[in-house]
């Protein structure tokens, strides 16, 4: 198949699965056609089957906001003509859906009909959709969608929930490349940021109000103070300074890194004992996962979809978002018990394994195969 796939090229979830999602696609033998306004960030090695088409959104003086969905619909009419693609896969409603669906409305024009699949991430549909200014068109684009997928049970059931859905949502659940992310023996590297074997414990995530990523640094100062440890802070965002700030009054700064945006992810995750995930909504949890994958036990809240990936008492804890006492219970229950803690290490790898990339892939495939066969 020749699938073009559209998605935000930034490091949040939605654009890493998309990514990820392409190139395994491309590796099984797929033409894939990535569209977006960067290359995304997980795109970043060549691979004959892979296109890239950037959106470039030209600007006038009358423009105080360019319009990026007509720029994208135009975008994808050209590729979709001249690259024969045979059908789109967006991912994040907002405004790929309408982009979309206003595309497929242009070629119809010329006898042309190219179905579009909509995947549902989380923030399009439990924040930014449900906003009055947006909630009509995504409700539209959603519902002309040749098919709809959302990444959790959760989410679904969100989405059922806010928004008047006519047709039936797939539930496909991201999905972790165990091949990479898997432990891997980074000693030196552990030496250098624990130099006296303490314990380390990590958080990634695109530093929104929404990770609550204050819980994590509160949570820590507690932790600290009974079990020798590190913590590591990948990802950046709005909240990053505030959280810098925070540590400074605590004191903590020595034992905290605010390490940034990382590409080798799995490298520090291959040094880590904990993962905290402590969001106020995650549809699914896609860094968990990936650190699961590492053999990381995770200590998230039980918002949204985190319960369908970590497993209470099994994988790790689940809190109720906010309880950072909870959090910090758990968390010196696992890392002061080494047997548990290999246990619990190995739980996660196995409950990761029924995440990986080659169980997940097919559903897609199948889903698209109906869509074309559909479309006759
Ligand atoms: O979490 C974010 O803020 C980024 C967001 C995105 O759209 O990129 O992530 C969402 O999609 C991910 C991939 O499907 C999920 O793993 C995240 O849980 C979801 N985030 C939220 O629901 C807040």
């Amino acid at each position: 198949m020749t699938i073009g796939i559209v998605c935000y090229p930034t490091f949040g979830g939605s654009g890493v699965l998309a990514t990820e999602l392409g190139k395994a696609l491309a590796d099984k033998g797929h033409i894939i056609h990535f569209i977006s306004y960067q290359q995304p960030v997980r795109l970043d090695a060549f691979h004959p089957n892979i296109f890239y088409h950037e959106v470039s959104v030209p600007t006038y003086p009358l423009f105080d906001f360019p319009p990026y969905e007509s720029a994208l619909s135009s975008c994808l009419v050209d590729v979709i003509k001249n690259e024969k693609l045979d059908l789109l896969h967006v991912h994040y409603a907002i405004p790929h859906a309408s982009s979309a669906y206003l595309a497929n409305q242009i070629l119809k024009k010329s006898n042309q009909n190219i179905p579009y699949i909509t995947t549902l991430h989380g923030t399009d549909i439990t924040l930014v959709g449900k906003d009055k200014m947006y909630e009509s068109v995504v409700t539209f684009s959603i519902n002309e969608s040749d098919a709809i997928t959302a990444v959790s049970e959760n989410l679904m059931q969100e989405t059922i929930n806010s928004f008047d859905i006519e047709k039936e949502i797939h539930v496909i659940p991201n999905f972790v490349d165990i091949k990479r992310f898997s432990q891997s023996n980074k000693e030196h590297f552990k030496k250098m940021l624990a130099p006296h074997g303490e314990k380390i414990l990590t958080h990634v995530s695109n530093f929104r109000k929404v990770k609550r990523v204050e819980d994590v640094i509160y949570a820590f100062d507690k932790i600290r103070k009974s079990i020798p440890s590190k913590l590591l802070m990948i990802g950046d965002g709005p909240e990053r300074q505030h959280m810098e700030q925070i540590c400074r009054e605590l004191g903590t700064c020595d034992d905290i890194r605010f390490l940034g945006k990382q590409d080798k992810l799995e490298e520090i995750l291959s040094i880590t004992d904990l993962f905290m995930l402590p969001s106020a909504y995650e549809s699914f949890g896609l860094a968990a996962l990936e650190a699961m994958g590492c053999q990381v036990p995770v200590i998230s809240s039980n918002a949204g979809g985190i319960p369908e990936i970590n497993i209470h008492g099994v994988t790790g804890y689940l809190t109720d978002v906010g309880d950072i006492d909870a959090m910090v219970k758990y968390s010196i229950e696992l890392l002061s018990d080494e047997e548990k803690l290999i246990q619990f290490k190995q739980n996660a790898l196995v409950q990761a394994q029924k995440f990986n990339i080659n169980n997940i892939i097919p559903m897609y495939e199948k889903l698209y195969e109906a869509v074309l066969n559909k479309k006759g």
